[in-house]
């Protein structure tokens, strides 16, 4: 397959709520991430995945879309959305739109109209079903939100199909009509020149409720090559799917060029590793180095030939990757440059997640009134109602709940921290006064000059783009390490991703007498031999001089 151009890209994401408040009401706008473009051009990234910001009545933040072809008013307006992509354009960065069709708001004017008659030529855009014989839900499906997934419309005497919430009814694609609807909406985004679409909960498309399978249906992938067909193909773009279900092999499918579906899919193995099997992410479990590294090369190997990762720490739903896998105290700023190297130095594309380029933690408020995501305040309901207690649920919610990605973006030491002039919609993280973008800026050894400098030499080496991936010390408890190969030349990344001094004997394919650093946040190393001395959460991608 040729070289596309997201294979050698990095992509940011900005969740817009959180990001920069220009007119001083306390939400994030258009306006602000406008006034940042300099910002993220100097960090360097290719393209931003911008969540939504079309009209919404915001129950989900934004992920229950009103009108897909205009922009919320708390955001700004189509003529600045036209503006963003405009100028991010100017400046090399592309716009990623995020698609939600698996459901619509119940403000769309399709459910509106749908849920007013059972004649609207829209009743079969959604799924509605007869009460069960009990006269209660169909079945006894649950939204990710909790309670049940079914919802009672006591004018029609039916009830409406909703995995999340009871204010985001789920779109029947089973409809052609549906299929046509989606299509035309998004031909009119990729029309004004947008970089791509990231796909929210993809996998869910295919659903046939009637046999409660809601993930990975059998339609769905001929439901992805049609709108492949319809709308993206002779489009230079990207496309990423959303896909809590996938598999390696799973993504093959997805991302086989050959297939004509998408580009790459999210997969979040790497995440649900550290969610309890019984309680979910409400129960946090540690985060275990060997197990990471298998499915990371499972992943690697899987998409080695066709297909192609993505490559991701976190996202707007995600804790935020320092508090996860690394050390938000003494290490923060050296764990936060680890993690971004040995990320980075995978096969795929990256994904920088706002906040992450200057190693931001999680907030760990004190109440649960500090918090706003609807999944983490309907399951603390839920589960302390279902006996859980206070204490293990705030346990869970400071260690995996949406928010601890949500805080207001740090810009400066400055009141808000520079967010905007009024007080945010959610709190701040309290470290703001020294954790902000202005002091990273203004320090070369900071974790944003780190991802950077990390960013420019993706666009140096076509060996971390294209290079083969080959894992080393597989069992090794706290060293990720691997190579990247390709034609003659070898590179090798090396990280510690323990709080620990490690020294371990080197695997015969590291040794090498002298090799060139290409990036490192220690010293840099001049040569590989015998053992292998590591500071805590110390990691480098070096060449290694071609073998004798
Ligand atoms: O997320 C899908 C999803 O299932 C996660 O939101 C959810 O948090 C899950 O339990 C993992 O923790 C997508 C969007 O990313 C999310 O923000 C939306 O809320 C959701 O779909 C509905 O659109
Ligand atoms: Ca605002």
């Amino acid at each position: 397959m040729q070289r596309k151009w997201w294979q050698g890209a990095v992509v940011y994401q900005i969740y817009p709520r959180s990001f920069c408040d220009a007119n001083g009401d306390g939400v994030g706008d258009l306006a602000g991430i406008i006034g940042k473009l300099d910002y993220l051009e100097t960090l360097g990234v290719d393209a931003i995945w911008l969540s939504p910001v079309y009209r919404s009545p915001m129950d989900d933040n934004g992920y229950d879309i009103s009108d897909y072809q205009d922009i919320a008013a708390e955001f700004g307006t189509l003529a600045q959305m036209e503006t963003l992509i405009a100028e991010a354009g100017r400046r090399g960065i592309r716009i990623v739109m995020d698609l939600v069709v698996n459901h619509t708001s119940d403000e769309h004017p399709w459910f509106v109209d749908a849920k007013a008659s059972k004649d609207s030529p829209y009743r079969d855009f959604y799924i509605w079903r007869q009460p069960g014989p009990d006269g209660g839900p169909p079945d006894d499906q649950r939204s990710y939100f909790g309670g049940s997934a079914w919802e009672y419309d006591a004018a029609s005497g039916e009830y409406y199909f909703h995995l999340f919430s009871r204010r985001q009814p789920d779109l029947d694609w089973e409809n052609p009509a549906v299929h046509e609807a989606v299509h035309r909406m998004m031909n009119w985004w990729l029309d004004k020149g947008i970089g791509g679409f990231r796909m929210d909960v993809i996998d869910l498309i295919g659903k046939e409720v009637d046999k409660q399978i809601t993930a990975d249906g059998p339609c769905l992938h001929g439901l992805l090559r049609q709108m492949h067909e319809a709308t993206l193909a002779g489009r230079d773009v990207v496309t990423v799917g959303e896909t809590w279900s996938a598999t390696p092999e799973g993504a093959r499918l997805y991302s086989d060029p050959a297939r004509r579906e998408l580009s790459m899919v999210f997969s979040f193995e790497h995440v649900t590793q550290t969610w309890d099997a019984e309680h979910g992410k409400w129960r946090s479990r540690p985060f275990e180095l060997v197990a990471f590294k298998r499915v990371v090369s499972r992943w690697q190997a899987a998409l080695a030939e066709a297909g192609w990762n993505s490559l991701f720490w976190s996202n707007h739903d995600l804790p935020r990757a320092v508090s996860k896998y690394g050390d938000e105290g003494r290490f923060r700023v050296e764990s936060a440059k680890a993690l971004a190297t040995v990320l980075h130095g995978l096969r795929g594309t990256p994904y920088v997640y706002q906040g992450e380029e200057i190693g931001l933690v999680n907030p760990r408020f004190d109440s649960i009134d500090d918090y706003r995501d609807i999944e983490t305040l309907n399951l603390y309901r839920e589960r302390i109602a279902a006996g859980e207690t206070h204490e293990a649920m705030m346990a869970g919610i400071r260690a995996n709940g949406r928010d601890n990605a949500r805080t207001p973006m740090p810009w400066d030491a400055s009141e808000h921290g520079g967010f905007g002039k009024a007080a945010p919609w959610i709190r701040p993280n309290p470290d703001y006064a020294e954790v902000n973008v202005a002091a990273a800026l203004a320090d070369p050894d900071s974790v944003f000059h780190h991802y950077r400098r990390l960013i420019r030499l993706r666009k140096d080496e076509e060996a971390l783009v294209l290079g083969d991936y080959r894992p080393l010390l597989d069992e090794h408890p706290e060293v990720f390490a691997y190579l990247r190969t390709l034609g003659g030349r070898r590179l090798a990344v090396v990280g510690n991703l323990s709080p620990r001094d490690v020294e371990l004997a080197l695997p015969a394919e590291l040794e090498s007498a002298r090799v060139r650093c290409l990036i490192a946040h220690y010293d840099a190393p001049q040569s590989l031999s015998g053992r292998l001395a590591l500071r805590p959460y110390e990691a480098f991608i070096v060449e290694l001089a071609p073998p004798p």
